[in-house]
């Protein structure tokens, strides 16, 4: 698992070179950002059940299949595995969004992941619909027209979409 700055380093020292310009820029611009970073991170954790609940009521309002009989997320057995999947994959989210890095996602979440759905018979793309619309209410907590400070948040946005994206192409 590497966050942003042991991503960094690893890099530099893998060429026995100091850290450039360009990367001790990078670092500090992730520094100076860093509530924006924490404070979004705060907002998913603190919102997450309803993050998770909403998006898989509506990827199976969208997907009744899915919930029917012989549907993969039939009975509530299967229902309850499919609600922990997405709280698990919302969950890495969250770190890879601390860390500034998708290592940890890639590493303990999404590697293998798509081999699992197809072992299990679970539609990997349906999972990828609802990983897109915790996506959509992840930002629209970041950008929270309420914000207290208000900010530009393109940036975290941007990249706190690129994770989900990473999770849904892993798995879609
Ligand atoms: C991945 N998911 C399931 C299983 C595993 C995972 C390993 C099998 C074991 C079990 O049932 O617990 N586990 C999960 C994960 C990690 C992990 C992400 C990462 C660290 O350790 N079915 C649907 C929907 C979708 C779904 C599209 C969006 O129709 C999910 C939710 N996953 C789903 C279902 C099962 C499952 C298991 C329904 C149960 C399948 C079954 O037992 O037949």
């Amino acid at each position: 698992v590497l966050d942003a700055f042991a991503k960094v380093i690893t890099q530099a020292d893998a060429r026995g070179e100091y850290l450039s310009a360009a990367q001790l820029d990078a670092l500090s611009a992730l520094v100076k950002d860093g509530n924006k970073r924490a404070d979004t991170v705060n907002r998913i954790t603190s919102n997450s059940s309803a993050i998770v609940a909403n998006a898989a009521r509506a990827l199976f309002a969208e997907q009744p299949q899915l919930i029917a009989p012989g549907g993969n997320a039939y009975t509530s057995r299967r229902n309850a595995a499919c609600l922990r999947d997405m709280e698990i994959i919302l969950r890495y989210v969250t770190y890879a969004i601390f860390a500034g890095d998708a290592s940890v996602l890639d590493d303990r979440c999404l590697n293998g992941l798509r081999e699992t759905y197809l072992a299990l018979g679970t539609p990997g793309a349906s999972v990828a619909v609802g990983v897109q619309k915790m996506k959509d209410a992840a930002l629209a907590l970041v950008n929270d027209p309420n914000n207290i400070t208000r900010g530009d948040c393109s940036a975290i946005s941007s990249e706190v979409a690129s994770y989900f994206d990473r999770a849904a192409a892993a798995v879609g």
